[in-house]
């Protein structure tokens, strides 16, 4: 008989930066699902990976000084690197630089435009560098920034080619209305339907303006054209499974409509309306659900670097324990819903619900065995003495693996706690407080209470891999899809066993173990500078001579500026999206000019230009009145 086949993905994440607790919490839920999948016994697969071509991911590498693909290198690979640390049973790390993918996008490219639905035009409107989005001016806020992030838009006026999105609008509205649940948490979908009536109009699909893209392919004859970042990045989807390549036989994974997209609420528009479209063109199938989880915030703030308070997940994995981090993000927050990270939170949980309920209860398992069975745990008279606890702890891990299916992993948690405190109860009133035990009994009881945890820990196990691996050796068993065949689907009681040793799975935490808000308070403390190290920097008062564009830059200004010395100083300032050339030139300006000389896209930079800044708007810093070159600041 033919496996059910699940295929299940992340968001591939920028390269802009490297992962934090957003990122982690993605792929933790759809490593969650994966590993539940194949505990099932599904053929299936799983894909992470990075998206590095776009504007965005550019303009990062020019200010690291990079070559793209060099950087791209680098933090697609501190990626792979955090995703070895938290487990993540992915089958294919994708990057969009890979060449299958490349080569599948112009092939997609091409089925779309063969299609009748891409056209050539000119691309003039507000775009989000940050979201690598077009917004319609009617969406802004306070005519200038980005709905969707709050950073300043930039007007754009270029060649390109479009895609007839309008054209998708009815047959999007009627796949929304066919299938309602298409979208988890259902609740989302009314702001899909509300933005695709409100009218869709053609998405600009191509660059020209810079060539860190897919080239489009090469019978358009129009090499200048690189391809939008998101048309690049949604059919990475496909790419994976080998779409370039016909022979690929992953490929089934896609044809067989089991795909389920994790993604943050972010990027729910891209992949709801965008994706299908693309698909519906390119005549692909579309993905079973669109699961959409939502944001944690730091004290109800959103987490930026530049507020520093973004959580290092890494941090968080090696103060707490990974599986106990892994838990608290799936059991803190209910699917779709936003959350507050917190140490304190996550604390309560490790201490109520991990030590006091999870560990304790295999302690005392444990201690009960050794002084009543030696170690023995027999399930042959359980069912004689407890089978309406069993029927009801089966009930429970039923409903438990139907809150898998809908993704409601807190739920999940809540369920398996329950057969937990079952298992307590019985101990308490069948051990602890019977005077009168028989060792039938006892024998009895403590098989009850293995044979829960042995259930438990097989559902628990896509959560928590090792911690759960680690009670089924104790146990006897291991964890895998035939024994959850035997233990779950079967409801099979646990075999004759010894049990063996197992260390303590949950030490007990007592305050928090990591400054996360240590970034916050460093820049209070150690960025003041005292008057002596303050003076330390000369700034002189400047006229810019010459100013000049740099090749490939688009943000930099290559300036000479007299500043009183016999030779101008040669300055390359990141203002060239505030300010043209003719904007510059002859202006009176300050320069910090004994900072050691950088070299920055390949020029020396002899000095620093001050400029104000907030958030993306930048302006010069001059001197109020007219006064002669080389005059020092004080
Ligand atoms: O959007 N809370 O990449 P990205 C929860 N490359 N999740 C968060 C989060 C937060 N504070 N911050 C980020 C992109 N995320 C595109 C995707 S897919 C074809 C292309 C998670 O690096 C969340 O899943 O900005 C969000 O969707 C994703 O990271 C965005 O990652």
């Amino acid at each position: 008989m033919k496996k059910e086949t699940r295929y299940v993905s992340t968001p591939i994440y920028y390269v802009n930066g490297e992962a934090h607790l957003g990122h982690a919490y993605s792929t933790v839920i759809a490593d969650t699902l994966a590993r539940y999948s194949r505990l099932k016994g599904h053929e299936t697969f799983f894909l992470t990976g990075t998206d590095e071509h776009g504007e965005k991911v550019a303009i990062s590498a020019e200010l690291k000084n990079k070559r793209p693909k060099e950087f791209c290198d680098e933090v697609s690979a501190t990626f792979k690197k955090v995703w070895k640390k938290f487990d993540i049973s992915y089958d294919k790390f994708i990057r969009t630089t890979d060449n299958e993918h490349k080569k599948g996008v112009q092939k997609a490219f091409e089925l779309l435009e063969k299609n009748g639905d891409i056209y050539k035009g000119e691309y003039v409107g507000y775009y989000c560098v940050s979201c690598e989005t077009q917004h319609m001016e009617k969406a802004l806020i306070d005519n200038e920034f980005c709905p969707d992030c709050s950073k300043p838009v930039e007007l754009k006026k270029e060649e390109s080619y479009f895609f007839r999105l309008s054209k998708y609008e009815d047959r999007l509205l009627k796949f929304y209305e066919e299938n309602p649940d298409w979208i988890i948490p259902k609740s989302r979908a009314k702001e899909v339907i509300s933005f695709v009536k409100e009218g869709l109009i053609d998405l600009s699909i191509s660059r020209s303006s810079f060539d860190w893209g897919v080239k489009i392919p090469e019978y358009m004859n129009d090499p200048k054209h690189v391809m939008y970042v998101w048309l690049d990045a949604l059919f990475n989807y496909v790419t994976a499974l080998g779409f370039n390549n016909d022979f690929d036989d992953n490929m089934h994974f896609w044809r067989d409509q089991n795909t389920i997209h994790v993604i943050g609420k972010d990027i729910l528009r891209f992949h709801a309306i965008y994706w299908p479209a693309f698909l519906m063109s390119a005549g692909l199938p579309l993905p079973k659900h669109i699961a959409t989880h939502g944001w944690w915030t730091r004290n109800g703030e959103k987490m930026s670097k530049s507020k520093g308070n973004v959580v290092d997940p890494v941090e968080v994995a090696d103060a707490y324990g990974l599986e106990n981090f892994r838990y608290f993000m799936l059991r803190e927050v209910p699917f779709g819903g936003d959350g507050d990270f917190s140490q304190d939170a996550l604390i309560a949980r490790i201490n109520g619900e991990l030590a006091s309920g999870l560990g304790n209860l295999v302690n005392r398992m444990i201690g009960l065995s050794r002084k009543y069975t030696d170690y023995l745990v027999d399930t042959i008279d359980a069912k004689k003495y407890y089978e309406n606890e069993l029927k009801e702890v089966n009930q429970l891990l039923l409903s438990a693996e139907e809150y898998y299916e809908n993704l409601t992993f807190h739920k999940v948690l809540e369920q398996l706690w329950k057969p937990l405190a079952i298992a307590d109860g019985i101990i308490q009133r069948d051990i602890i407080d019977n005077k009168e035990k028989s060792n039938e009994k006892i024998m009895a009881s403590i098989a009850l209470v293995a044979t829960i945890l042995s259930k438990v820990s097989i559902l628990l196990h896509p959560v928590m891999p090792k911690t759960t691996e680690k009670i089924a050796q104790l146990l006897g068993f291991s964890i895998s899809s035939e024994t959850y065949e035997k233990y779950i689907q079967n409801d099979e009681l646990l075999e004759r066993v010894k049990l063996s040793k197992i260390d303590t799975l949950f030490p007990k935490i007592d305050k928090p173990l990591l400054e996360v808000v240590k970034i916050e308070t460093a820049k209070k403390v150690e960025d003041i500078v005292t008057h002596k190290e303050f003076t330390k920097s000369i700034i002189k008062v400047g006229r810019v001579l010459e100013a000049k564009e740099i090749e490939k830059s688009n943000k930099m200004l290559q300036l000479k500026v007299d500043i009183g010395e016999e030779n101008p100083r040669q300055i390359i300032a990141g203002i060239k999206k505030s300010y043209s050339v003719e904007d510059i030139v002859n202006r009176l300006v300050l320069i910090v000019t004994n900072l050691e000389p950088k070299p920055i896209m390949g020029l020396e930079s002899q000095g620093m230009l001050l400029m104000a800044q907030h958030k993306n708007k930048m302006v010069l810093v001059a001197p109020e009145k007219d006064i002669e070159v080389g005059s020092v600041v004080s």
